[in-house]
């Protein structure tokens, strides 16, 4: 690309030129000779051996063994959109990055979403923190913004991430568990690098098994710095709020979810995006006056803290639009290659250790996966404005460089390409004044590693807190090792008692009888509860049997419609289930290809037809429901599917004369889950 304006568009333009339909095309192989037969090797006779000469099978044959590439050490199973991002106002006070200035711009991103610990096939409602980076195609260059759906991270130090994922990975001697922490390694990892207390609360938490992609925050985690033009620098940290909320599965379903769909999170992005349904993230940051670095009771570089917003304010300074899908997973999601030292002039480091380390591997990191130095040059890699340098060759080398020059100073070509000074776009590091000891040590302001795990703990709601203590519970639960569950139980004492001793009854551990933090202090902004709250794409499964009552069924949902939340019909057998009028829907799903666990919400209908297979199946369906804590809706004679208890429970709205049941069940799907109600 030359130097034309960069718009929300220049980097699909730019990878149009890439994108290649083979369909009503001949057949040829890699240098472009048209292939007469496709089905039958070469061979010396029909019955005779394979001709080494069928440069056809060969090339077919090399080409389809060499198809894979390592996967991702960490994150290996993630799914991408592209999109768009526009500032709501000028940036200009705190940075001179030129993709915050000016809110007519609209810069082109590509996000791509990822589990942590599980393989590239690994299913995605797992318990695991979820990647969240986001390359931005600015006119100034790439800038990558490589963060979590948690704000804080297992580790202080960068030297310490090899022993972290080595632990949670699967154990080496049998590969289990895959894509879970729920085993002995991980925990005997937590329990004695006690830094880690504060994000396995966070992984403990609902946050760790969101409802969507949709509907998670983002966070940058490190401390980075905002540069202005003036030169003046203050620390920022960066964080998505999604516009749908934050909302969150309940464990039983995510576990069974892993099963019935492991793609669950893809398929859900990937069909709002299809539908029109753009999920929008906006964007906040918290700024710290550089003067103001020590006048926290925490240490702004340590990537174990998040700044509480209450305290340091999130101020909202953009939108980002996911709005178009990816042609080709492999081309796009895999090939992409994202770094934290992907910088624009105005965004700058912090010292935080654990960024400093990641500022060297994912370079490293890519080397390895793409083969070579040249995966810049790959068409979801590629800056869309111009780049030039003297690096040269490499595997896999695309770029025709026809100078004569490959080196700085020269003569030749009159000193290009030439050093840009800062006023001409070059990037300059910021001057920061540091002096120090070399030494391989921890400052002690690091050293306090319970006070924000307390934090976290004292924000939650009751419902949220009773989660965390059955994750405990059930992870720990599948640690072999007592004394591994033992430790654990005695350094959570350490954020809160109460906490530890009910996780420790149930994996028959010692409760701890003192212990506390001593942290009273808790953020709201931490709870979920205190999230927006939204219809909008919401799915609500409606069971249905034949002879049903045509005109209210069609008038719930085209209430529900009207509020973007999202139907379908659901019965024992496809194709169309007739109402009583005569009146025709279309199944969209039987029993046996969706789950109650699939849907936010049931309307249950039912028919007059005294199907006994729908109503076995459709009784589960709204069992499973209800123990999940979703909204049920009933009508007609799905009245009957729903038990006794269920009756006055908060969430199930049953349809009485005069009633508007539309309106009450909308209400409810919008309240997301029902925690009071009674489950056994
Ligand atoms: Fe990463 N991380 N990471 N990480 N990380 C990778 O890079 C690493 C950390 C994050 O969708 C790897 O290309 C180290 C924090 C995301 O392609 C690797 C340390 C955060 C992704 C790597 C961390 C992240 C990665 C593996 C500790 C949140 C997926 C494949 C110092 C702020 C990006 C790759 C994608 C991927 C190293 C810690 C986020 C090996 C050494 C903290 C979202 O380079």
């Amino acid at each position: 690309m030359s130097g034309k304006p960069v718009n929300e568009n220049s980097k699909n333009e730019q990878l149009e030129q890439y994108r290649t339909d083979d369909t009503g095309k001949h057949l040829t192989t890699n240098q472009g000779v048209k292939v007469s037969e496709d089905e039958f090797s070469l061979k010396a006779g029909v019955r005779g051996p394979t001709l080494m000469e069928d440069f056809h099978f060969r090339e077919k044959m090399t080409h389809f063994d060499h198809e894979r590439i390592p996967e991702r050490v960490v994150h290996a199973r993630g799914f991408a959109a592209h999109g768009e991002f526009q500032v709501y106002e000028s940036m200009k006070e705190y940075t001179k990055a030129k993709f915050l200035q000016d809110p007519a711009v609209k810069t082109p991103v590509f996000v791509r979403f990822s589990t942590v610990v599980g393989s590239r096939g690994s299913a995605e409602t797992v318990r695991d923190a979820r990647g969240f980076a986001t390359k931005f195609y600015t006119e100034e260059g790439n800038y990558d913004l490589v963060g979590n759906n948690i704000p804080v991270f297992f580790i202080q130090d960068a030297i310490k991430f090899p022993d972290l994922v080595h632990s949670i990975k699967p154990e080496p001697h049998n590969e289990m568990p895959q894509a879970s922490a729920a085993h002995d390694t991980f925990w005997d990892f937590v329990a004695n690098n006690q830094e880690t207390a504060h994000m396995v609360m966070w992984a403990m938490s609902d946050r760790a098994i969101p409802r969507s992609l949709r509907m998670m925050e983002g966070f940058g985690v490190h401390a980075f710095r905002f540069v202005n033009e003036e030169g003046k620098a203050r620390f920022v940290k960066f964080t998505w709020k999604p516009l749908l909320g934050t909302h969150s599965l309940v464990w039983d379903e995510a576990q069974k979810i892993a099963g019935k769909d492991p793609d669950f999170h893809r398929r859900d992005l990937w069909e709002a995006i299809e539908n029109g349904d753009y999920p929008e993230y906006e964007l906040g940051v918290q700024i710290i006056e550089e003067e103001d670095e020590f006048n926290f009771d925490f240490d702004i570089l340590d990537a174990t803290k998040l700044w509480p917003e209450e305290e340091i304010p999130l101020k909202i300074i953009g939108k980002m639009t996911l709005n178009r899908n990816v042609g080709n997973v492999f081309a796009e999601t895999e090939q992409v290659a994202f770094h934290p030292g992907h910088v624009v002039p105005g965004i700058d480091f912090s010292n935080d250790p654990l960024l400093q380390g990641r500022l060297f591997s994912y370079t490293d990191t890519q080397l390895i996966r793409l083969g070579g130095p040249n995966f810049h040059e790959l068409p979801i890699n590629r800056p869309v404005c111009p780049f030039h340098n003297n690096q040269r060759d490499g595997y896999s080398r695309q770029t025709i460089n026809t100078s004569q020059v490959a080196y700085h100073r020269n003569s030749l070509a009159n000193n290009t390409p030439a050093p840009a000074s800062p006023a001409q776009g070059g990037y300059q590091h910021y001057q920061e004044k540091v002096e120090g000891r070399k030494v391989r040590a921890r400052s002690d302001s690091f050293k306090d590693h319970f006070s924000q795990a307390a934090l976290f703990w004292n924000s939650m709601s009751e419902p949220e807190k009773k989660h965390i203590i059955e994750a405990f519970s059930f992870e720990l639960g599948k640690v072999m090792n007592e004394s591994v569950r033992q430790q654990v139980v005695d350094m959570f004492a350490n954020v809160n008692v109460e906490l530890a001793a009910a996780f420790a009854q149930n994996i028959g551990a010692v409760p701890p009888t003192s212990g506390g933090s001593g942290v009273t202090k808790s953020s709201p902004a931490l709870s979920q509860e205190n999230k927006v709250k939204k219809p909008e794409t919401r799915k609500v499964g409606v069971l249905i049997d034949k002879d049903f009552s045509a005109d209210e069924v069609q008038q719930v949902l085209s209430e529900l419609n009207s509020k973007g939340i999202q139907t379908a019909i659901v019965s024992t057998q496809l194709g169309n289930v007739t109402a009583a009028d005569g009146t025709e829907l279309q199944v969209d799903f039987t029993f046996s290809t969706s789950h109650a666990v699939l849907f936010d919400a049931l309307y249950a209908v039912g028919g007059k037809g005294e199907n006994k297979q729908f109503k076995t199946e459709a009784s589960n369906f709204v069992n499973e429901a209800f123990m999940h804590y979703k909204a049920i809706g009933a009508t007609q004679e799905g009245k009957k599917l729903l038990e006794d208890t269920m009756i006055l429970s908060p969430g199930v709205v049953i349809q009485e004369d005069g009633s508007s049941f539309a309106e009450s069940f909308i209400e409810a799907i919008t309240a997301h889950r029902h925690w009071d109600r009674q489950v056994v």
